[in-house]
């Protein structure tokens, strides 16, 4: 489970990106879509050029879906659930996307708060987006 030392450190990260989740979630599809090419096949009714709007959209969608999982750390699978059944069920979306997805996370964040990201922030980080993974593929079965 998730230390208090993560919770504070995921909660003061979120905190920092306030109004601007979007755009970082908007940025790590696109990062995703290039260094993960497969990841292209499911949209594929999406213009995913960079800048394009659709995507921008969805990346708001997904940084929604982040923030709330944020505000639910002591129950992410109650806080995911729909949307867990909605790729597993519906968008069948194979979960190991799902770490790249989050990986292109990590990596965007790194990217714009370099002092930030300290060895215990990327490892709270990666905790969280780990159990929030792992509670978004519990409905596949
Ligand atoms: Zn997903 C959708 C979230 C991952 C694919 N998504 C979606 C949404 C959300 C999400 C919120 C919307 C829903 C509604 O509308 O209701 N995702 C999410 C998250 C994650 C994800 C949080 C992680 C972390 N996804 C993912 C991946 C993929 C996907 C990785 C692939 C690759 N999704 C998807 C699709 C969709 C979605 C396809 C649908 C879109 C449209 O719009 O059509």
């Amino acid at each position: 489970a998730l230390s208090a030392t993560d919770r504070a450190l995921v909660r003061a990260l979120w905190k920092k990106l306030g109004n601007n989740v979007g755009v970082y979630a908007t940025e790590a599809l696109e990062r995703t879509f290039l260094a993960f090419p497969s990841t292209k096949t499911y949209f594929p009714h999406f213009d995913l050029r960079p800048g394009s709007a659709q995507v921008k959209a969805h990346g708001q969608k997904v940084a929604d879906a982040l923030t709330l999982a944020v505000d639910h750390l002591d129950d992410l699978p109650g806080a995911l659930s729909a949307l867990s059944d909605l790729h597993a069920r519906e968008l069948r979306v194979d979960p190991a996307n799902f770490q790249l997805l989050g990986q292109c996370l990590l990596v965007t964040l790194a990217r714009h708060f370099p002092g930030d990201f300290s060895p215990a922030l990327h490892a709270s980080l990666d905790k969280f987006l780990s159990h929030a993974i792992s509670a978004l593929a519990s409905k596949y079965r």
